[in-house]
Order: C-alpha cells, then sequence, then structure tokens
C-alpha cells in the first residue's frame, strides 16, 4: 500500500478531498493511506511561528527552516539512506510533473509532500530536508496544498483497483499517450446534435480506428512530441 505523508498549515483543507469521492474510497479501501501533519505542531516558539521576514529585503514572507526540517525529520527521517521514501516539495520551481511521473511514484511504498505558504521557503531547509521538487505547472498559486491534491489524486488513479474499471487507468494514459477523442453518451440527440453514427454502428473495429484516429488528431495539435516522426528521416 503507498503511504503519502503530507506537511501543511492547513490540514483542513485536506478533509473533504481525502473523504469524499475516488480518493475517500481508496483510502476505506486500504489501497492508499493518507497522514496529515499539522506544521504548526513543530513550532517551539508562544506563537507558533512557521514564516518570517526575507533576508535581503523585498515582499512577502518566507518560510523559516526550523520548524519545516523538524517537520520532515519527524516524518520521514532526516535525508540519506535510512530516510522513509522520497520527500518531495511542492514548488513552482519544480520538475514539471506529468502522467509519467505519476505511474512512478504509484509504485513506491511511501512519498512525503510538503506544502509551502508564503512567497518561498528558506533554501536551507530545501538543501537539508527536501529529496525532489514537483511543480503541477508554470503558474503561482498561494500554497502547495491544492498541488499536493493534483498529485494525489494522479497517483491514486493509477494504484490497481482504485479505479472501477482496471482498464480505464492503462486506456486512458498509454494506449492514447494520456489524450483522449471526443465521448459521448445518451440522449442520443441532444439540441439538435446527434451522436457520430459510427459510435452506434455496432461495429467495435471500426470504432476503435475512429476513436484511435480522433484521439491522434488531439495528440496532433496539444502534444506533436508524443507522435512518431512521420517524415521517415533517420539518424545518421
Ligand atoms: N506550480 C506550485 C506549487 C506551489 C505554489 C510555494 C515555493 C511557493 C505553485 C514553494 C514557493 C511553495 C506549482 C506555494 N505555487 N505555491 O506546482
Amino acid at each position: 500500500m503507498l503511504r503519502i505523508d503530507v506537511i501543511t498549515i492547513f490540514p483542513g483543507l485536506f478533509e473533504a478531498f481525502l473523504s469524499e469521492s475516488l480518493v475517500g474510497n481508496a483510502i476505506r479501501e486500504e489501497l492508499i493511506g493518507v497522514a496529515l501533519h499539522d506544521l504548526r505542531e513543530f513550532t517551539t516558539d508562544r506563537h507558533r511561528k512557521v514564516d518570517d521576514t526575507p533576508y535581503g529585503g523585498g515582499p512577502g514572507m518566507v518560510m523559516k527552516p526550523d520548524p519545516l526540517v523538524a517537520a520532515i525529520e519527524a516524518v520521514a527521517g532526516p535525508k540519506g539512506p535510512e530516510r522513509e521514501g522520497r520527500v518531495i516539495l511542492l514548488s513552482p520551481q519544480g520538475d514539471r510533473l506529468d502522467q509519467v511521473r505519476l505511474a512512478e511514484l504509484a509504485t513506491k511504498e511511501r512519498i512525503t509532500l510538503v506544502c509551502g505558504r508564503y512567497e518561498g521557503i528558506d533554501q536551507r531547509a530545501i538543501d537539508l530536508a527536501v529529496d525532489e521538487e514537483i511543480s503541477i505547472g508554470d503558474y503561482v498559486l498561494s500554497g502547495g496544498e491544492v498541488p499536493a491534491m493534483v498529485l494525489i489524486e494522479g497517483v491514486s488513479r493509477l494504484i490497481p483497483g482504485v479505479l472501477g474499471n482496471p482498464e480505464s487507468a492503462e486506456k486512458d494514459s498509454f494506449q492514447r499517450n494520456g489524450l483522449e477523442g471526443p465521448q459521448y453518451t445518451r440522449p442520443q440527440e441532444f439540441r439538435g446534435e446527434a451522436v457520430p453514427e459510427i459510435l452506434r454502428s455496432g461495429d467495435h473495429a471500426a470504432i476503435e480506428r475512429w476513436r484511435a484516429e480522433r484521439a491522434r488528431e488531439i495528440t496532433r495539435r496539444r502534444r506533436p512530441d508524443l507522435l512518431r516522426d512521420p517524415s521517415g528521416k533517420e539518424e545518421s
């Protein structure tokens, strides 16, 4: 079972996410385990301070290294060979999350997700205690909590048994390079628009070819790099 530890100053943000829907079911069925850790529990001062003003000046606040490193080491152990699983910081500076990365993470026994807040994190905490940085995309959010939820949901649906239909995860991410063509359900006609005739033809081979072609068109537009080079050129 994949165990995910989350370090955050807003554990309450995760409550509904972890109890409802696909992720909630995966946890209840013990296909994954998620433990929340409140960063403030690792402060030692009277005001439970987790941030401070930046050296060198500038706007906003920076996360202090001491509570963060204490929390990470308490949850995952000190950085090095003895550590349990990998410690991942969600940050705009991280390597971009994609389906391949999710599939790798889904094979692990343990991961620890660190959610930053404020304008950044003291670099020494990252160097001393974090194993890798992951970004969910090139935009800035107020905290790593939503990115952590994105990662948890993306990983969960790749764990065998989490999706109702065990074929679904494989089909959408690998057979289609992650991108799918259009989908339809009833009614057969909606506001004058009919479902494509081929999908109702019963010719399963023809349907598969049609779907593969629609998916290929979308991949050509969105991720041309995923399609094999059709030029026939070879490396010399
Ligand atoms: N694109 C992402 C992750 C976190 C975040 C934060 C350093 C800011 C976007 C560490 C700076 C965390 C992302 C919190 N914004 N904001 O994955």
